[in-house]
């Protein structure tokens, strides 16, 4: 399924961009590294705000790692090709010392062992999903995992709550501030605070 979970931990290192590497080699000698990550979340199956709640509280015990900001909770209206329920969705900052690979792999073990997430339709109802939306300033693509999120940009319901605990985060490729995309967004796609 993902081949992160077979991989041997080297091997997960390599595909790393030399920025961080250099980051990790610095801060490993100094004893201390922390990096500054924003993870969405996202729900429209089930009871969605105990979804949401839960997955707080099962991002809280990732190992290296602390919650930071939790963004207030928003219905959003579907986006994405699929017809479906709204979602709950909210934005979480993690400061961390994993790297991005252990991070997914962390992100998606809660989806799968926790929320028993079954991946049948692609962009269709989930009881959780959770996206590493942005790790420090980094920017990377590799088969498993694209940093920043490639649809960020373009989603209200990532953008709306991830303003709201990040408004002056710049955009590593797009050198603009979250507030900055927001307000470029075209209107439409409703996202309403509950
Ligand atoms: N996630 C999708 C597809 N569409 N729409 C909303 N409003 N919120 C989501 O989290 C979402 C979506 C696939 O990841
Ligand atoms: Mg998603
Ligand atoms: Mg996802």
């Amino acid at each position: 399924m993902f081949p992160l979970r077979y991989a041997s931990e080297q091997l997960a290192e390599l595909a790393l961009p030399t920025e961080l590497l250099t980051k990790i080699s610095i801060y490993g000698l100094l004893g201390t590294m922390e990096f500054i990550t924003y993870v969405g979340l996202g729900s429209n199956l089930g009871d969605r705000e105990l979804n949401l709640l839960r997955a707080v509280a099962e991002i809280g015990k990732i190992p290296e790692s602390r919650i930071t900001a939790l963004s207030g909770f928003y219905d959003t209206e579907p986006v994405g090709p699929v017809s479906q329920d709204s979602f709950l969705n909210a934005v979480l900052r993690l400061d961390t010392s994993l790297t991005p690979y252990q991070l997914l792999a962390d992100l998606q073990r809660i989806e799968t062992d926790v929320f028993h997430r079954e991946r049948t339709v692609a962009q269709g109802p989930r009881t959780m999903d959770l996206d590493l939306l942005l790790y420090d300033a980094i920017v990377m693509e590799s088969e498993i995992l694209t940093i920043p999120h490639p649809r960020l940009h373009e989603r209200r319901f990532v953008l709306v709550p991830l303003a709201e605990i990040a408004p002056d985060q710049i955009h590593p490729l797009l050198g603009k501030t979250m507030t900055e995309l927001l307000r470029d967004l075209p209107t439409g796609q409703r996202v309403t605070k509950i």
